[in-house]
């Protein structure tokens, strides 16, 4: 039945909601959704999914052989996804719609040291409005890993569903002990959201997406429920050696499994490749700002605070309300700069109109489009985070 998993009051709404979703391509982020499928979480805070298992970035650096290298990056990737496209359905029983970031939000925070893992860094901005665009590096300085990245999304609507274009990309950076380094790139998979008509909504991903570099190509196929393993949340994985990568990296080796829950190897090794049926562990949100380390005005949790709150509490009216009161306050700073001749500008990142490192990868891959946006990282971490 339509809107099943829909309080009773909302189903009406949630029905023309969905319905209003036809028309509206493009650009989710502004439009109002009854107040069940709203998240207290701001899309600040996603870039952290990248490291919920610190421990497995921090391997990235073991790798002896580019083999080696280009295989713990893969693995990290895949076990990224979990937390990436599950995680708000085990938290709070479906996908919700998070909190649009204010032009210019921050988000920091850590991973402690453990284990001889080293100690990881987050730092996040939003970096654009109109469009939603969110920049964040995440750092293990120890040892020797560094990734920046950006993100955007175009939605459409088919078929009942939510497709999900990604817009954007990271390039991990590997410094190796003989003082080179290795560049990956990674793209990021398309999205379907499905479950829309009963009110649960969740994604399933689709196509493909690619992890480059190390002298290495990986493609990840994506498929849902009744495609090759019949199984939801499927994936096959194929790293292929460039030419001239020797060694014993001449063939290719292919996994296959759920990203979800695990994989195996198929060509090219044996046994289990990946596994997130153990604990993640969730960034330790730091204050950017003062002796303490408070947190800013701009700060996510702090920005958010009130909003949050409510929706935590089912307080609507106070959540929209203060929505309302932070979503006015902005459009007046920029009201403020446009009159004084300012724009804003970035607090962390520089944009720049093409990516070489996309550029030279992708052609790897003939991945397309050519070139992308860069969000350069101006390496100013807050004093909480540098220590
Ligand atoms: C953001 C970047 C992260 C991965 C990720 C996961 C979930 C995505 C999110 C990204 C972008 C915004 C998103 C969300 C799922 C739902 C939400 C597409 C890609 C949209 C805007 C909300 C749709 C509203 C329905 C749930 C009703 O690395």
């Amino acid at each position: 039945q339509a809107g099943e998993a829909v309080p009773v009051a909302q189903r009406s709404s949630w029905t023309s909601f969905i319905k209003s979703l036809a028309s509206v391509s493009g650009d989710l982020s502004s439009m109002t959704a009854p107040p069940f499928i709203l998240s207290p979480v701001s899309l600040t805070e996603f870039p952290a999914y990248w490291c919920e298992r610190p421990e497995l970035f921090a391997a990235i650096a073991n790798g002896k052989t580019p083999e080696e290298r280009a295989l713990s990056v893969l693995k990290w990737f895949i076990s990224t996804l979990k937390g990436q496209y599950t995680s708000r359905n085990e938290s709070m029983g479906s996908e919700k719609k998070p909190l649009n970031p204010a032009l210019g939000e921050l988000f920091y925070g850590t991973w402690p040291d453990k284990n001889g893992r080293g100690k990881t860094d987050l730092l996040v901005e939003q970096v654009s409005h109109h469009p939603p665009i969110t920049a964040y590096v995440i750092k293990n300085e120890s040892k020797g890993l560094k990734l920046v990245g950006h993100n955007a999304q175009k939605t459409s609507f088919s078929a009942g569903s939510i497709i999900v274009k990604q817009i954007g990309h990271a390039v991990l950076t590997v410094k190796l002990p003989s003082g080179s380094e290795e560049q990956y790139l990674i793209t990021l998979p398309r999205l379907r959201i499905d479950g829309l008509w009963y009110g649960s909504p969740y994604i399933e991903l689709c196509d493909h997406s690619y992890v480059v570099g190390g002298g290495f190509v990986g493609v990840i196929e994506y498929k849902g429920k009744g495609y090759f393993s019949g199984k939801s949340h499927s994936f096959k994985a194929t790293l292929t050696p460039q030419p001239g990568m020797g060694g014993a990296a001449t063939k290719e080796i292919v996994v296959e499994g759920t990203w979800h829950t695990d994989s195996k190897y198929v060509t090219g090794g044996h046994g289990p490749f990946h596994d997130v049926t153990g604990p993640k562990e969730e960034v330790h949100a730091v204050g950017g700002e003062g002796p303490g380390s408070e947190m800013g005005e701009m700060e996510t949790r702090k920005l958010w605070e009130l909003v949050s709150k409510g929706i935590r509490e089912g307080d609507f009216d106070t959540a929209s309300k203060e929505k309302s009161r932070i979503e006015n306050e902005m459009r007046q700073r920029r009201k403020d700069e446009a009159t004084n001749g300012k724009t804003y500008t970035s607090k962390h990142f520089t944009q720049l109109a093409s990516d070489p490192v996309y550029e030279s990868m992708g052609k790897l891959a003939k991945i397309a489009p050519p070139t992308e946006d860069a969000y350069v990282f101006n390496e100013n971490w807050p004093a909480s985070l540098r220590a």
